[in-house]
């Protein structure tokens, strides 16, 4: 029998790429064909996303799969992260780019869901953290200010599920792209009434929602000659959301694990297997982000590996060649726990200059005597800092869950950094397995084998990422356990994070 192929598209925030998967003997195998940055722009002081770049990217990546395999193939499917979205006129067209979630026009959002609803009730009904980036903040941010762009607006669909409907002509939302919304009922697994209701948004908007594994049609037949593929080729939706798709992909086996999916955020959650929104859960602020097939990701939103592609960023201006490697090895030498950040600081969400806002925040919390000249001392505050941060939030999803955690899985880019890895360990105390790197890409297009029957359930599809993956072990090292619990105190204390 042939060998079925499927192509997933996965967009980050810094970069995309087109993957081309096939399973034999309960492996995955997989290959990457196509890569391109994404990165949002500043068009008239807003910052944007180029969709129909992305789009050109999606035709770039099917060229270079027919010039390699022909014309068949069994499907392609397109994550992203969550949140953003455009709106779609009656003929199709994107009545605007969209925003990218980092816009300030979400400031001053969070009174509004106080005052229109209130917090609670509104975690009550969609389970989700607040956080300015959501897409209701960015859509009381149109009805304060713009009202007008609800005007030709037919559909609301976010960033994956327009590149779905650019491919295949459909239009419909994926339930864990839509869930990261916070307007959906978490129960219903759909748009809630109440939310829309509350907040003035036109029930118009509610596109019809659908779920990783669906298939949503096939490719547009003008689509397909013009890159030259078969016109039978399927678009199914993975999980749409990255992050649901790269929980998909984690290895684990049991029921004791939390997980981190490390990128520009990082994810620290467990599964469930319903929502728990419950007082704690509120109070906590910790996210019930839909999962796939029937799961229910237990998470909180950590900044993540943003904080350092910043700070390399701001280094860069003067020493262009210095790369992760280099970062990395400067942090090993630095001195161990020289200050504390809380990551999830305003200072750091999006800074002009990071080592200036690390400065302003040392200098808020009475740290000083710290040399932020030296890159090391830097990157050895972050990397550390995390790590601890990933404590906390372990902690804190435990006590609202009660279930007992004794290993982590990191999945995700972020693997790739060894010495974090064992910073996590260390200040986890327990053990901590790295991989899959390209847990969003695995989980895609696993998800899109399951949409066409080759996987019959979410076990089989771990057993294989089991089945191709090597995974690294890091444990808490002995000789640094008392420093490591001393500053676990020390971070919580000099940051300001409540007593667990
Ligand atoms: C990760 C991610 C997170 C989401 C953030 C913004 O790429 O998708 O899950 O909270 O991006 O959409």
């Amino acid at each position: 029998m042939a060998v079925k192929r499927h192509l997933a598209f996965d967009f980050g925030a810094e970069s995309g790429r087109a993957i081309v998967g096939s399973i034999e003997d309960g492996r995955l195998t997989m290959e990457e064909i196509h890569r391109f940055p994404t990165q949002s722009m500043f068009v008239h002081h807003s910052l944007r996303w180029n969709v129909y770049r992305f789009y050109e990217e999606i035709i770039r990546g099917m060229r270079s799969y027919v010039a390699k395999y022909g014309s068949e193939l069994e499907s392609i499917g397109v994550d992203t992260w969550g949140v953003d979205y455009g709106f779609l006129a009656e003929d199709g067209t994107l009545l605007e780019m969209p925003y990218q979630y980092r816009d300030s026009r979400t400031n001053g959002t969070a009174e509004f869901i106080e005052k229109k609803l209130g917090k609670k009730k509104v975690y009550d009904i969609t389970g989700i953290q607040f956080m300015n980036i959501n897409t209701l903040n960015q859509m009381i941010s149109v009805v304060r200010d713009t009202p007008d762009r609800f005007d030709g607006a037919v559909d609301m669909l976010f960033i994956g599920d327009i590149l779905h409907y650019l491919l295949s002509g459909k239009k419909a939302a994926e339930f864990t792209v839509a869930s990261t919304s916070q307007m959906l009922d978490a129960y219903k697994k759909d748009w809630s009434e109440e939310i829309f209701q509350s907040f003035g948004f036109p029930d118009k908007l509610k596109t019809k929602m659908i779920f990783a594994g669906d298939v949503l049609g096939t490719i547009d037949p003008a689509v397909a000659e013009e890159v030259g593929l078969a016109p039978d080729v399927k678009i199914v939706v993975p999980a749409v959301h990255d992050t649901a798709s790269a929980a998909a992909s984690i290895p684990a086996e049991g029921d004791d694990w939390a997980y981190i999916s490390s990128g520009t955020w990082c994810m620290v959650g467990v599964e469930t297997d319903a929502p728990v929104i419950n007082d704690m859960s509120f109070a906590l602020n910790i996210s019930n982000s839909g999962g796939s097939l029937g799961k229910n990701l237990f998470l909180k939103n950590v900044m993540g590996l943003w904080i350092i592609q910043q700070c390399k960023k701001a280094w860069n201006r003067t020493m262009p060649d210095l790369d992760y490697p280099e970062i990395v090895e400067r942090a090993v030498k630095a001195k161990p726990f020289a200050a504390f950040i809380e990551p999830d600081d305003d200072l750091f969400f999006a800074p002009h200059d990071n080592i200036a806002a690390i400065g302003e925040y040392l200098e808020r919390t009475g740290q000083t005597g710290v040399d932020l000249s030296d890159i090391g001392t830097v990157a050895r505050i972050v990397y550390e800092s995390l790590a601890l941060k990933y404590r906390y939030v372990v902690d804190l999803l435990k006590k609202a869950t009660g279930k007992n955690v004794g290993v982590l899985h990191i999945i995700g880019g972020g693997t790739k950094n060894a010495l974090l890895n064992q910073f996590s360990a260390n200040a986890l105390g327990f053990r901590v397995i790295t991989g899959p790197a390209e847990a969003t890409g695995t989980g895609n297009l696993l998800l899109q084998a399951y949409g066409c029957g080759e996987i019959g359930s979410l076990q089989e599809l771990r057993d294989i990422v089991r089945n191709s993956n090597d995974f690294d072990v890091f444990d808490a090292e002995e000789e640094s356990r008392r420093e490591w619990a001393q500053a676990y105190e020390d971070f919580k204390r000099v940051c300001g994070l409540a007593p667990i």
